[in-house]
């Protein structure tokens, strides 16, 4: 069991709080790795040391807590140089690792999917790998004298080469997954797609089986989700879906990750709309929404449509607080997963976004081509219908491809007219 000392760095008093605050995330990141936390330390300081991160006297100090605490592992709030990790261990005696490699470590853990776990050895790799640099001496693990000396390979070599070696087969492993993933997703394509995204545990997984009756797995530990699961969701007598649950996100997402992540995260390019869900009772709430729109930039996804979904508000207790969001996010819908409140307004929103792509089409059929009726019936959502002189009319309203589908098919048969006809009102 790791006996964990967070420490992080703020560059003036007022920086403070904000550090606590993200010190708080990093005890949670440390109880989801098995952790525990038994001491948080900010240092106000006004710059970063570049060979020590901290200032000396500070790290000094560290290092005669750990002693005292019995603590063997410091983890440090923000990225750390390969050299001050290096240096901050010789100072503290204990091992010291960045979000980054505590992160990479709980995926590590809670990759169950084969592509998930590809994708999590290929960060961690890479992270390796960019620590393998300038470190020539100390990694050599045959160390010097006789038998050691002079040209040919050094242990540093032979690892940066396995490293690659292994990359460059798991980059491989992953393509070939990406493509059969493609395979699948052909024959139902024109559906749209709706991808829920947040910051890890905004509470996607939840709404996701209770919108799609799934049975995805849902915790209070961070990054439950690591892989992306899709599922046909039938939001209406007349809309038909695709939801995808996936990897949530957070402050300081190792870039290993997210350009390892990148063929789970390709549902998330490809969506129509993007859900952002955001857990209204989280201290950090604005924080944690920037964080998701840069990661989305990052992803490649910053020009997919979105829409602001407020969560968990059974735990908004004070008016004042649901009002300061409904002023900030004007547009945003609030819900909850748990009570159900708010869902009827989701999908009443989704509706309508979804129908303002549809096209109108107005059909005139025989009255005893009940068969022809029924197909057309099926294309879409009937907007009218009205039967006279032994004819069916039918106005209806659905997706282009599905529209165009039927009348293609109803070409040729005696007594068919179709006529397109705008969309009623703006
Ligand atoms: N009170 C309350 N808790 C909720 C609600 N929705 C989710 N939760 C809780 O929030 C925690 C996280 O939920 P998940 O659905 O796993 O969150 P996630 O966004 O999928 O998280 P990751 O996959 O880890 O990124 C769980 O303990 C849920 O029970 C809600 O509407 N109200
Ligand atoms: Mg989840």
């Amino acid at each position: 069991m790791s006996r964990a000392l967070l420490v992080g760095l703020a560059s003036s008093n007022r920086e403070r709080w904000v550090r606590a605050d993200s010190l708080d995330e990093l005890g949670a990141l440390t109880r989801t790795a098995g952790g525990e936390v038994v001491e948080k330390l900010v240092q106000v300081r006004d710059r970063i040391d570049p060979a020590l991160y901290f200032g000396r006297g500070f790290a000094r100090r560290l290092g005669e807590l750990c002693f005292e605490a019995a603590v063997n592992l410091v983890i440090v709030d923000e990225p750390l140089s390969p050299t001050q990790q290096r240096n901050l261990e010789r100072e503290v005696g204990v091992r010291v690792i960045d979000r980054s490699a505590l992160i990479l470590d709980i995926f590590a853990v809670h990759a169950r999917t084969a592509e998930a776990r590809l994708q999590v050895e290929l960060a961690q790799l890479e992270y390796r790998q960019s620590r393998l640099v300038g470190t020539r001496e100390e990694l050599s693990r045959l160390g010097g004298g006789i038998g050691t000396r002079g040209p040919g390979e050094t242990q540093l070599e032979v690892d940066r080469r396995r490293i690659r070696q292994r990359i460059t087969a798991l980059r491989r492993g992953l393509e070939k997954v990406a493509r059969e993933r493609a395979v699948q997703c052909r024959g139902r394509s024109h559906l749209p797609r709706v991808a829920l995204v947040g910051y890890t545990n905004a509470g996607k997984s939840t709404l996701f089986n209770r919108l799609a009756r799934a049975r995805v797995l849902v915790s209070d530990r961070l990054f439950a989700t690591l892989d992306a699961n899709t599922r046909p969701w039938q939001i209406a007598d007349h809309i038909r879906l695709l939801l995808t649950d996936t990897v949530g996100f957070i402050r300081h997402l190792p870039h290993e990750l997210i350009a390892s992540f990148r063929a789970t995260l390709a549902e998330v390019r490809d969506a129509d709309l993007l859900l952002h869900l955001a857990d209204a009772t989280n201290p950090r709430l604005d924080a944690t929404i920037d964080v998701v729109h840069d990661t989305l930039e990052e992803v490649g996804a910053s020009g997919v449509h979105r829409q602001l979904v407020f969560t968990k508000t059974d735990g908004l207790f004070d008016d004042a607080g649901r009002a300061r969001l409904e002023r900030l996010y004007s547009g945003a819908v609030f819900l909850s997963a748990l009570t159900g409140e708010g869902i009827e307004d989701l999908k009443r929103e989704l509706v309508e976004r979804i129908e303002s792509g549809m096209i109108a089409c107005r059909f005139s059929l025989p009255a005893e081509r009940q068969d022809l009726v029924h197909r057309v019936r099926r294309s879409g959502r009937v907007l009218s219908e009205a039967g006279s002189g032994g004819r069916v009319q039918l106005t209806m309203l659905g997706f282009p491809e599905d529209i165009g589908r039927v009348r293609s098919q109803l070409v040729g048969f005696v007594g068919v007219r179709v006529s397109d006809r705008p969309l009623p009102g703006p």
